[in-house]
């Protein structure tokens, strides 16, 4: 009898089970090569070619080959610091627009086997496979269409060229998991001696039908990028992010790559598209895509490099950055020294997901079958998820904590392999027997993150406001990540107003003026102050949950410059104050032909003994004074022989903060004229102008 009910309970289970479908898949899906790329989230580029030894960024395809030497090659230094980054693959510039190859491709002389480096028996394509295959990392390679050597660039002569490298690259290295093709296509260059211009028709040009085949063929895990995809698309900038709503669909066939009508549409994806063409972001560690000395003082630091992490993989992309490696051939030390308080940051704030397992309501569960249960969102496993019946695109899920718990971020998923179906969702909490929305939001996707300040509650309610079809949630995380603390910045502007940032809310900034240490004892920081005078300026920020304080922030200020005026001819010139407006970030340059005198009312008799100066800190070098000379006047009609001349040593560079100093005189106006260049471009310019005063 027993046997008999038994046999009757397990018929009628199993009968309920099989009775539930699951949700129709929701098309465009993504292919099992691209859900294996979604998996990988974070990795690496490394532009190391040509350009490293050039200090360019686009060479021209003339170089000799000899130039490329690196002193200290490490394939091995990369793989470690990537690995120990959380990154999952390496992307090599194995050839940039420049054509010169990092593998001794047999159908070329402008590669490194002409090249002083090992003798001409290097490979550093080999190099990093090698690399990558002891670390646990993935490779892939990036080659460029472009190419400013080859004398046939432009004619079909050249596409042989381009799929017999491809051919080699995808053929002898091992597995590849992505190629990266970029979209700057054509233009002026060497093209074999020819020196000229040549344009190509974007779109028919590389027939990319057929050399994708080539990539399929060989590496048929292998992702392809470009404007257009067709595995993965380019973001639409170079900053490093994505849109908050972000769709992994594309129109295909209205793209090609370099041929991007609205660059929107790269950075949001398109919900109407016809293809899963998910979005990557792709950002450099430094301004530059290639090492440049004089960018050694302008690697992106911790807290906007989390702000690249949770705009992109928070928001349904991957995140690819890029370390420019140095002529010595490895990442540059302030490099790494940035990733990896960007990878303990991350581990930090994803350390304990307080959602996990707790007590959890859906507003309705699939056919109220066991297998698409509420509970599938929170038990740590991203297999298994919780879906809706077919008719309903509006649900909630609410998560029990149980006790008040606080909390600053949400994780959420969809299950992708169905196809990506939010269009709307919000986030409540419950607070003192309220719900109260905290958040409302558009696209979800393979992951978003919300990131909010700290809120304190006993629930949290996560609502879907609209979909394209029932819905299919596969994970849902909740954290308390520890505040960034870092030293906050400090900045005076031209009235005198000093105003210090934290980059973390919730976070007290304590400041001295007397050159004392700052501690939570110093004067507490409630907003902008004036400081019309000659001080420095010390800060800190402090947690005050954790009382774990930042390192010091130093700022020198002399006296405030809201009488100065631009004098000597400039007077009219609005943009000729940006060198006095207290902002390192606004320049004014110029491109005369030097000397150009930069001549300054200082609006009162002051006792001068030095002077301070930020060259332009836009890209490229843009405008840094070599020579020099410094004179001073009461008047500004009388200047006599120059206080001070020479020049600003090595500011190509390194274009940071210079200093000078001469004998203490009586000034009303200064004068720094700008004898010489420091870079072949010929501008000079100024980022800031200060004087030092007795
Ligand atoms: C761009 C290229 O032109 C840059 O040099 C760099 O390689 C970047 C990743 O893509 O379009």
């Amino acid at each position: 009898m027993i046997n008999r009910i038994l046999l009757i309970i397990i018929i009628l289970f199993t009968l309920s089970c099989t009775q539930v479908t699951p949700p129709e898949p929701l098309g465009p899906l993504p292919s099992e090569r691209q859900l294996a790329w979604h998996k990988l989230e974070f990795y690496a580029f490394v532009h190391f070619n040509m350009n490293t030894f050039t200090n360019m960024e686009w060479g021209l395809g003339d170089e000799n080959p000899d130039m490329f030497n690196p002193t200290e090659l490490d394939c091995r230094q990369w793989a470690r610091v990537c690995k120990e980054a959380g990154m999952k693959g390496i992307i090599l510039t194995a050839k940039h627009h420049d054509g010169f190859c990092l593998w001794p491709s047999k159908y070329t002389e402008h590669s490194v086997k002409n090249s002083t480096w090992k003798n001409g028996k290097g490979d550093v394509v080999r190099e990093l496979a090698d690399a990558c295959k002891e670390y646990g990392l993935k490779l892939g390679i990036y080659l460029s269409p472009w190419d400013r050597n080859h004398a046939d660039y432009g004619k079909p002569e050249y596409i042989t060229y381009f799929r017999n490298q491809l051919t080699e690259l995808m053929s002898n290295y091992g597995d590849i998991f992505e190629v990266w093709f970029d979209g700057a296509n054509g233009g002026t260059g060497y093209y074999g001696g020819a020196n000229e211009e040549r344009r190509i028709d974007r779109k028919m040009y590389y027939d990319w039908e057929n050399t994708r085949k080539i990539v399929r063929n060989l590496q048929p895990n292998a992702c392809m990028f470009s404007d257009a995809g067709p595995d993965v698309r380019w973001c639409g900038n170079e900053q490093g992010w994505a849109r908050k709503t972000n769709w992994s669909l594309l129109k295909k066939d209205d793209f090609a790559p370099g041929v991007v009508s609205d660059l929107e549409f790269l950075r949001a994806g398109q919900e109407d598209g016809t293809d899963w063409i998910p979005s990557e972001v792709d950002v450099s560690i430094r301004p530059g895509w290639y090492y440049h000395q004089y960018e050694d003082h302008k690697v992106k630091t911790l807290p906007r490099l989390l702000d690249i992490y949770y705009n992109s993989i928070g928001r349904n992309a991957s995140l690819l950055i890029n370390f420019p490696v140095d002529t010595r051939g490895l990442i540059h030390e302030k490099d790494v020294e940035q990733i990896l308080k960007l990878a303990e940051a991350v581990k930090a704030d994803f350390a304990n997901n307080l959602a996990m397992g707790k007590k959890i309501i859906a507003s309705n569960i699939r056919g109220n079958s066991k297998k698409y249960k509420a509970e599938n969102v929170n038990d740590g496993n991203p297999d298994t998820y919780w879906a809706t019946d077919d008719s309903v695109k509006t649900a909630s899920l609410i998560i029990d904590f149980s006790e008040p718990t606080e909390f600053n971020r949400f994780l959420v998923r969809e299950d992708i392999r169905l196809g990506q179906r939010v269009k709307e969702f919000t986030l409540d909490i419950f607070v003192e027997n309220e719900w109260k929305e905290i958040a409302s939001e558009t696209t979800i996707g393979n992951k978003r993150i919300l990131r909010f300040p700290n809120v304190q509650a006993t629930k949290i309610r996560f609502n879907i406001v609209d979909s394209k079809a029932c819905l299919v949630i596969s994970n849902i995380e909740v954290y308390n990540a520890p505040k960034v603390i870092v030293e906050p910045e400090i900045h005076r502007n031209k009235e005198g107003q000093v105003s210090i940032k934290g980059f973390d809310n919730g976070l007290k900034i304590y400041y001295s003026l007397d050159s004392s240490e700052p501690t939570s004892s110093s004067i507490k920081y409630d907003g902008s102050f004036l400081l019309n005078r000659k001080a420095t300026v010390k800060a800190i920020v402090m947690d005050p949950a954790t009382k774990k304080t930042s390192p010091v922030s130093e700022a020198d200020f002399d006296v405030s410059k809201e009488k100065w005026k631009m004098a000597g001819g400039f007077e009219s010139i609005e943009r000729a104050k940006l060198i006095f407006d207290g902002d390192p970030n606004s320049a004014w340059t110029l491109k005369n032909k030097p000397p150009i005198d930069f001549e300054i009312d200082l609006g009162e008799v002051l006792n001068v003994k030095g002077f301070t100066y930020l060259p332009d800190q836009g890209r490229n070098n843009s405008g840094s004074i070599f020579k020099f000379k410094f004179f001073i006047s009461l008047d500004g009609k009388n200047w006599g022989r120059p206080v001070l001349e020479g020049e600003f040593s090595n500011i190509k560079n390194s274009p940071v903060w210079q200093k000078k100093e001469f004998n203490s005189s009586k000034a009303r106006f200064v004068k720094l004229k700008a004898i010489s260049p420091a870079s072949e471009n010929s501008r000079v310019g100024i980022a800031e102008f200060g004087i030092i005063s007795q």
